[in-house]
C-alpha cells in the first residue's frame, strides 16, 4: 500500500506490539461474553427486523400530561438534555427541513432546547428562521478557536501529501481540511463546549435528515431510566481506506490501558472477519462496523470519562484525524464497543430516520413517509454496507424489543 514514509514507519513500528496484543486481547475472558443474557440475538439476520411490528418500548415511559413539558414551565419534567447540531449558515434550508421533521414527530411535545454550534458566528437570517421552527429555547454557540483549529503537532505538508494518497483510494473529502476538523471536533471536543457544561444527554441532528415516526415518550428520560449510554438507528461498514491505522493505534492504547475494557464489551462486533474479510484485513483488524453518528442520542458522561478522554488524546496525538480521515463515527463506536457494557447501547428501532442514502424504517402505524424495512436508496451495492447483522449476532437487539416479537 502506498503510504507516506512517516505513516509507513509508524505502522511497521507498531506491528510487534500489535501481534502481541491481539493474542492478549483474544485470550481475555472479556471478549467471550459480548451482549447480555436478555439481549435478543439473531444469527445472520435472515430478514430485516424492521419488517416485524414495532411497538413502543415497555412502560414506564414519560409522556406529556397537562403542562409537564410546556416550553415555559420552569419545573417541567425535562432533564438536562439538548438537541444539538453543528451546522453552517449556508445549510439553513437543510437544517430547517431536519427541524421540521423532528419538531413534528417528537419535540413539539417535549420542547427540549436546541443548541446550534458553528465555527463562525450564525447570521441573523439563520437565527430568525430557526427560531420560527420551535417553541423551545434555542442557543447559538460559537466554537472556541482552541477546539476547532488544527493542532500544533499536525504538519501541513504531510497533511496534503496524505490527502493525495487518500484521494487515490477514493476517500471522500480527503483534501477538505474543514471536514477533518469537523470529525475531530465531533469525536473529542463538542462535549467540552462551555454551553454543554450542565447538559448530560444530547440528540445529534444534521441538516437534510428525515424523521418519519411519531415518538410519544421522552427519549432522554428513557436513556436515563434504562441506564442507556448510547442510542443509534443505523449500523454500517466504513471505508477501510479512511482508517488504515485507527485499529493499530487502538491496540497500542489498550497496551497500557487494558483495564478500561468492559467485561461485557462488543469486541466481536469490532473485529469480525467473517462477514467482510477483505474489509477487516484492509483496516488492519477492524471490521469497520460503526454506529452512523449523524444520529446519536447519548450520555456525555461517557465521553467525559477518563477512558474516553485518554483514548481520544492518544488518537489525536497519533494524527489520524488529518493524515488519514478518521471519522467521529468509528472513533465513537470503537470506544463504546471496548469500554462500555454492550447492553447499554440501544437500537432506536422505533425512530424512523434517513440520512442519504440509508434508512431506519420500522413497521408501525406511527410512521409515515418511508418504506417499511427499506435500508438504502440507490445503488444495490449499498445493501452490503449494513452491519446490523453482526450487531444482532454478537450483541443482540435491545431487550426492549422483545415485546414486539410476540406480536
Ligand atoms: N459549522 C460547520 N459545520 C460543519 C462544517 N463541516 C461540516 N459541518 C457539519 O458537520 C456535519 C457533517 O457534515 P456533512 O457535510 O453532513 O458530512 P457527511 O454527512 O459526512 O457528508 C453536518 O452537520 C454539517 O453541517 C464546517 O466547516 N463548519
Ligand atoms: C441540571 O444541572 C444543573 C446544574 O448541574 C442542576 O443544578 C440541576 O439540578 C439539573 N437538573 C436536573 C433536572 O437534573
Ligand atoms: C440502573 O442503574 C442503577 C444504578 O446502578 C440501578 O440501581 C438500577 O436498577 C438500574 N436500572 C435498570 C433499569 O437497569
Ligand atoms: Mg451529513
Amino acid at each position: 500500500m502506498a503510504l507516506p514514509p512517516a505513516v509507513r514507519l509508524m505502522a511497521i513500528g507498531t506491528m510487534l506490539v500489535f501481534s502481541f496484543l491481539c493474542i492478549q486481547i483474544y485470550r481475555a475472558p472479556s471478549s467471550l461474553s459480548a451482549g447480555g443474557k436478555h439481549a435478543i440475538k439473531i444469527k445472520d439476520m435472515p430478514r430485516d427486523p424492521n419488517l416485524d411490528p414495532t411497538l413502543e418500548p415497555p412502560e414506564p415511559l414519560h409522556r406529556v400530561s397537562g403542562n409537564n413539558y410546556a416550553p415555559d414551565n420552569a419545573n417541567s419534567n425535562r432533564i438536562n438534555a439538548t438537541i444539538l447540531s453543528l451546522v453552517r449558515n449556508e445549510e439553513l434550508p437543510g437544517i430547517l427541513q431536519s427541524m421540521r421533521d423532528l419538531e413534528r414527530t417528537w419535540n413539539h411535545k417535549f420542547n427540549y432546547p436546541w443548541t446550534f454550534f458553528n465555527d463562525v458566528p450564525f447570521t441573523e437570517e439563520f437565527k430568525k428562521a430557526t427560531r420560527a421552527m420551535t417553541k423551545a429555547d434555542i442557543r447559538y454557540e460559537l466554537i472556541p478557536n482552541e477546539h476547532w483549529e488544527v493542532p500544533s503537532w499536525i504538519n501541513r505538508d504531510l497533511f496534503r501529501e496524505s490527502a493525495d494518497i487518500l484521494k487515490e483510494h477514493d476517500v471522500q473529502y480527503a483534501h477538505m481540511l474543514s471536514y477533518h476538523q469537523m470529525c475531530r471536533w465531533n469525536s473529542g471536543l463538542f462535549y467540552k463546549h462551555p454551553a454543554l457544561k450542565d447538559m448530560q444527554y444530547y440528540w445529534r441532528v444534521e441538516p437534510k435528515v428525515h424523521f418519519f415516526c411519531d415518538v410519544d415518550y421522552d427519549v432522554f428520560r428513557f436513556m436515563q431510566d434504562r441506564n442507556k449510554t448510547y442510542g443509534f438507528t443505523i449500523n454500517l461498514y466504513d471505508s477501510p481506506q479512511s482508517v488504515p491505522t485507527l485499529w493499530t493505534e487502538t491496540i497500542k492504547f489498550l497496551a497500557s490501558n487494558s483495564h478500561y475494557q468492559h467485561p461485557d464489551n462488543a469486541m466481536k462486533w469490532l473485529t469480525d472477519k467473517e462477514r467482510r474479510p477483505e474489509h477487516t484485513q484492509e483496516a488492519n483488524g477492524y471490521s469497520t462496523c460503526h454506529f452512523w453518528s449523524n444520529f446519536e442520542i447519548a450520555d456525555m458522561n461517557f465521553w467525559r470519562s477518563s477512558a474516553y478522554e485518554e483514548y481520544f488524546e492518544h488518537l489525536d496525538r497519533a494524527g489520524g484525524f488529518f493524515y488519514e480521515r478518521w471519522g467521529d463515527a468509528p472513533v465513537h463506536s470503537i470506544a463504546l464497543g471496548l469500554f462500555e457494557d454492550a447492553r447499554k447501547i440501544h437500537w432506536f428501532k422505533d425512530i424512523g430516520y434517513q440520512h442519504i442514502p440509508f434508512f431506519n424504517c420500522p413497521n408501525s402505524p406511527k410512521c409515515r413517509g418511508c418504506v417499511t424495512g427499506r435500508f438504502y436508496d440507490g445503488d444495490a451495492t449499498l445493501a452490503k454496507e449494513d452491519c446490523r447483522p453482526n450487531w444482532f449476532k454478537y450483541v443482540g437487539m435491545s431487550p426492549e424489543w422483545a415485546v414486539s416479537k410476540d406480536d
